[in-house]
């Protein structure tokens, strides 16, 4: 018989690229100067990603710049080194890095630095980590495994690989991108690797209390009026069996929601049975609405109708962005 912990090696033995792992270990000792950089409007993953790299960086003594295009939310402030993580461009000489670390990004357009990074200098290397499906082919070194549930999970097998110790930092980064990204488990990405490295992440020192307390128990009274106005609003449209709902900009201002929080409405719809999936309109501005997507059935890939809308994402949560406005017309909604 074959113990849990061997079938785990094996599973990853064949799908990770271990020589990929190593020579991605090898630039980062090599670099002179790195840039670490997520996607916008940065969620969990994305953050501790980020913060495991920066440990690793500091542990080496390498000089660094770590850069999010938005604010780090409050709520992860629990992580270690957010408080070094700037959302200042002006601050960043791009021609100062010979190495750009992108975690989480899914695409170029999702660092925030399409200009910068496309008129890179021609000895400037750019390594990706990352677990979405693959849209465009810009690092030099991919490292991606859209079958992991999160970043931090194909960190913890790059730490692996090049026999870095896992101390009660990276521990915590990487439970806290684990949770996050399958909503405490719930999510059909979630896989035995992913519980059982989560399992031994608790062995190295993560604190699962206070990342719960930090993530999940940190809805503001605003978020919770929003979501019960956005439920009762919920309807569905019978001929593709998908559930809709509609957050407008006067809702959000309102209630003085986060990004976070409007999140984590879609994620609580996604419990609806017996739809196929769900889809979020919020409105942005006059002039543009951002679209939710969660499949709650497995034969299902909204990531394909996001992507037809302009967007990405993942085959069971996926989001695009459009142009237009929602109103509303007797007891309808309509884009216009
Ligand atoms: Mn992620």
């Amino acid at each position: 018989m074959i113990e849990p912990s061997e079938r785990l090696g094996a599973t990853m033995n064949n799908m990770i690229g271990e020589a990929k792992f190593k020579q991605t270990y090898q630039k980062i000792l090599d670099a002179k100067n790195t840039l670490l950089t997520i996607h916008g409007r940065p969620d969990g993953d994305a953050i501790s990603s980020l913060c495991i790299l920066i440990e690793l960086l500091e542990n080496k003594q390498k000089i660094f710049l770590a850069y999010s295009q938005d604010v780090i939310p409050r709520s992860y402030f629990y992580l270690p080194h957010t408080e070094k993580i700037t959302n200042d461009k002006g601050q960043i000489n791009f021609d100062d890095f010979d190495l750009i670390v992108a975690l989480d990004c899914g695409s170029l357009a999702r660092t925030g630095l399409v200009k910068e990074i496309s008129s890179h200098r021609t000895d400037q290397f750019i390594i990706e980590f990352d677990h979405h499906p693959l849209i465009d082919d810009y690092a030099d070194i991919s490292n991606r495994y859209p079958e992991l549930a999160s970043t931090t999970e194909v960190l913890y097998h790059f730490l692996k690989t090049n026999e870095i110790a896992i101390n009660k930092n990276y521990a915590n980064c990487i439970l806290t991108g684990l949770l996050t990204d399958t909503g405490n488990f719930l999510f059909p990405v979630t896989s035995d690797r992913a519980i059982s490295i989560a399992s031994e992440m608790l062995l190295y020192g993560a604190k699962f209390p206070q990342i719960i307390e930090s993530t999940q128990r940190n809805k503001s009274l605003g978020a919770m009026r929003l979501w019960g106005h956005t439920l009762s609003n919920l309807i569905v449209n019978k001929k593709y069996n998908i559930a809709i709902t509609v957050v407008t900009k006067d809702d959000i201002e309102k209630n003085n929601v986060s990004d976070e929080e409007l999140e984590s409405l879609s994620n609580f719809i996604s419990n609806l049975h017996d739809v196929k999936a769900i889809l979020v309109l919020q409105e942005l501005s006059d002039n543009e609405i951002k679209g939710s997507l969660r499949a709650t059935q497995s034969n299902l890939d909204v990531s394909k109708l996001a992507r037809i809308l302009g967007g990405g994402g993942h085959v069971k949560a996926a989001g695009f962005k459009i142009n237009g406005q929602l109103t509303r017309r007797d007891d309808k909604w309509k884009i216009i």
